[in-house]
């Protein structure tokens, strides 16, 4: 091949490559890792993709060169010359893709492997999965239930993932991973949280009318500021005040995350607000304590326009206890103001 050819092929290949890196490097593609596993994720995902750029730049450079090169003369309809293939190059294009689907496969195996590695004192946490809400509860530490996923930084964290009616899935963006939630399985999922902040947690498997509603948090605490949090839910769960052990009922089963409630320090807005339950109940002509307990156990009983149909979860009438729905209805009829 001459000189010039070899550096316009060389030449062609720089810009294309540098191009790609560009797009691949400068957009935002991916959250920030907030979790050691999404870091190693990251890792084999930027191994690929620095293979696709290389592979991308040698096709155009090929394509490119090929098109201004060999392009035919106008009105030249002969045939090409007849080629009997190239030893050389074909070993080449066997060899060199064996090597690094290889090596992909080599570092997603170290990889997998070690996200499954759990460390030492692991965090146990059981996920309820149910049409459209997520609940999440500590077994190993007085089985305190939250609507929102709590975790401590830097610690292993094991999640067993339950579904009370369809398949689910459980995918934290800035943690990387997601795991299919399904009816009768117990999946798991290791995390081992990194970064303090706030993260969605999101149902990527569409699972009904309200999927696109079913969204929650992980809240990422300091250790301590964890502890303190798992000491003060114990002691709510605990108590023989009612209407402390109907605000835990309420902050226990996913209320907050579609209602608003000021008592309970919850701004969902995919159902009525509650704080003005007392109002919603004279609309029907209905005391306050008969018309929540209806509606919790029995939703769409009463239409509230403007909020959707069918999404409310309809479990509750059978996963509450009688005395969990007394103290849920005493504590709603006492937080609502009529106005
Ligand atoms: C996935 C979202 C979601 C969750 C979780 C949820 N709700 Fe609802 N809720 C709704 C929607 C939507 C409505 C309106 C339904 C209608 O009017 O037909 C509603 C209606 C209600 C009503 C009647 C209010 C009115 O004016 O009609 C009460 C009371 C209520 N919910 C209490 C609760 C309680 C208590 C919990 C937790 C045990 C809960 N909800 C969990 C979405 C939800
Ligand atoms: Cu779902």
């Amino acid at each position: 091949m001459r000189r010039g050819s070899v550096l316009a092929l060389v030449g062609i290949g720089v810009v294309a490559g540098g191009i790609a890196a560009a797009v691949a490097v400068l957009l935002p593609w991916l959250p920030t890792p907030a979790s050691r596993e999404a870091g190693r994720i990251d890792f084999v995902f930027w191994f690929v993709i620095g293979i696709c750029i290389f592979i991308f730049s040698i096709v155009v450079a090929a394509l490119l060169y090929s098109i201004v090169r060999f392009r035919a003369a106008p009105g030249d309809d002969s045939d090409g010359k007849p080629i009997h293939g190239h030893t050389g190059l074909e070993i080449a294009w066997t060899i060199v893709p064996t090597v690094l689907v290889t090596a992909i496969g080599i570092a997603s195996a170290i990889v997998l492997a070690q996200n499954d590695a759990q460390g030492k004192d692991v965090l146990h946490v059981d996920v309820t999965a149910q049409q459209f809400a997520w609940t999440f509860s500590y077994p190993d530490e007085g089985g305190v239930t939250s609507s929102v996923l709590r975790l401590p930084k830097g610690r292993s964290v094991l999640l067993s993932l339950h579904s009370k009616d369809v398949i689910h899935a459980f995918w934290v963006p800035d943690f990387s991973q997601k795991q299919d939630i399904v009816p009768g399985l117990t999946t798991t999922l290791h995390i081992t949280p990194t970064r303090l902040g706030t993260f969605p947690v999101v149902c990527t498997e569409l699972c009904g009318l309200g999927h696109a509603l079913m969204r929650s948090e992980a809240i990422v605490m300091d250790p301590g500021a964890f502890d303190a949090w798992v000491k003060g839910q114990a002691q709510a769960t605990t108590s023989a005040n009612p209407a402390t052990a109907g605000k835990a009922v309420f902050q226990d089963n996913g209320c907050g995350s579609c209602h608003t409630l000021t008592a309970a320090g919850a701004s969902g807005t995919v159902g009525p607000n509650l704080d003005k339950l007392a109002t919603y109940a004279a609309q029907f002509h209905q005391a306050p304590a008969s018309f929540a307990l209806t509606q919790i156990t029995h939703p769409d009983t009463f239409r509230q326009p403007g909020y959707p149909q069918n999404v409310m979860p309809r479990t509750f009438g059978s996963s509450l206890s009688k005395q969990q729905l007394d103290a849920l209805v005493q504590f709603l009829v006492s937080s609502s103001k009529k106005g």
